[in-house]
């Protein structure tokens, strides 16, 4: 059976890139339906995956089945990715740390291998927030500021991206798409201006889409959204998606520990040494009563 890679789908169909045993043209993408049997199975096919199908006589093709994945990003849903880099802009609309949070979690709860923090519009700050860059460096992540506009920043995350497939998730109206352009004039993707989006409430990206870039590596552009949804997350499992806590969660007195009211916790304890940052914890706790609430309710 051919095999080829989603790159993107839309409206119930699934655009297909040639991988193996091609039965089209390599320079075209296969647009394609699901398979009865797996379309009932939600979240079965996404962006990103690598099916095997089948061409029909009308030129379009059928999903036969969906290969294993190496990783699955959940929310945006991309599969079969090295990195993701979560953008935020430093400004217009202003850095929400709660979210930023939300994100690192989602992205640490897929387990994917590598993520970078990218602050973008750089140029709308006289001086680099250094208080606020510090507080996830010392979490353990790179943290690299950039501007669509100047430049800054652009040859650093273009180094980053050969060979791999990195996807570029943030909120609408940071610059995701604006960054991609930048590190690749060719791409020519839509970018729309905030004050429009506010007005229409409109993302300017609608839905993923897998690019190749300019240098090596291709890029996924995700449509912004406003929050990761992280209540199904068990919350056992939650203190484990900030690296930061991992060595310490096993200094807890219970193992049940949930890091919030228990006493003898290791977590408790560095953030009262000062080595986890207030920030932080507080987005663990608040992310915790939302999954603890979620429960409730069923
Ligand atoms: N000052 C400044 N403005 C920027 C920068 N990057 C992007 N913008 C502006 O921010 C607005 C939104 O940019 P987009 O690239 O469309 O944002 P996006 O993250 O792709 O948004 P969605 O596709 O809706 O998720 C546009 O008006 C851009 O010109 C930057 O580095 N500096
Ligand atoms: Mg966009
Ligand atoms: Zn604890």
């Amino acid at each position: 059976m051919p095999i080829g890679q989603v790159v993107k789908t839309y409206n119930g169909f699934y655009y297909l890139k040639a991988q193996q045993d091609s039965a089209f043209s390599d320079s075209q993408l296969l647009s394609c339906r699901l398979r009865g049997r797996i379309k009932r199975v939600r979240g079965a096919v996404v962006t990103g995956d690598m099916v095997g199908y089948e061409l029909l006589g009308d030129g379009t093709g059928v999903i036969e089945k969906c290969l294993p994945r190496k990783s699955m990003l959940y929310r945006p849903a991309v599969a079969n990715i090295d990195q993701v880099i979560i953008t935020f802009a430093i400004r217009e609309p202003d850095i929400n740390s709660l979210l930023l949070n939300r994100f690192l979690v989602m992205a640490e709860w897929s387990d994917i291998p590598e993520i970078i923090i990218c602050l973008n519009k750089i140029d709308l700050m006289s001086d680099i927030p250094e208080s606020f860059i510090r507080i996830y460096s010392d979490a353990g992540y790179r943290v690299i500021c950039t501007s669509a506009h100047t430049g800054e920043g652009i040859e650093e995350i273009r180094g980053l991206l050969r060979d791999r497939v990195t996807v570029f998730a943030g909120p609408s109206g940071v610059g995701k798409s604006s960054l991609l352009n930048a590190i690749d004039k060719d791409l020519m993707l839509a970018t729309g201006q905030i004050s429009e989006k506010i007005k229409r409430g409109k993302h300017t990206t609608r839905v993923a889409r897998l690019l190749p870039v300019q240098g090596g590596g291709i890029v996924v552009d995700t449509p912004g959204f406003g929050a990761a949804e992280l209540e199904h997350i068990d919350k056992s499992v939650l203190a484990g998606c900030f690296p930061e806590f991992r060595p310490l969660i096993e200094k807890c007195y219970y193992n049940t520990c949930t890091h919030s009211h228990e006493p003898d916790c290791g977590v408790k304890a560095a953030l009262n040494a000062g080595l986890v940052s207030q920030e932080r914890y507080d987005a663990y706790l608040n992310i915790l009563q939302t999954i603890l609430e979620r429960k409730k309710a069923y």
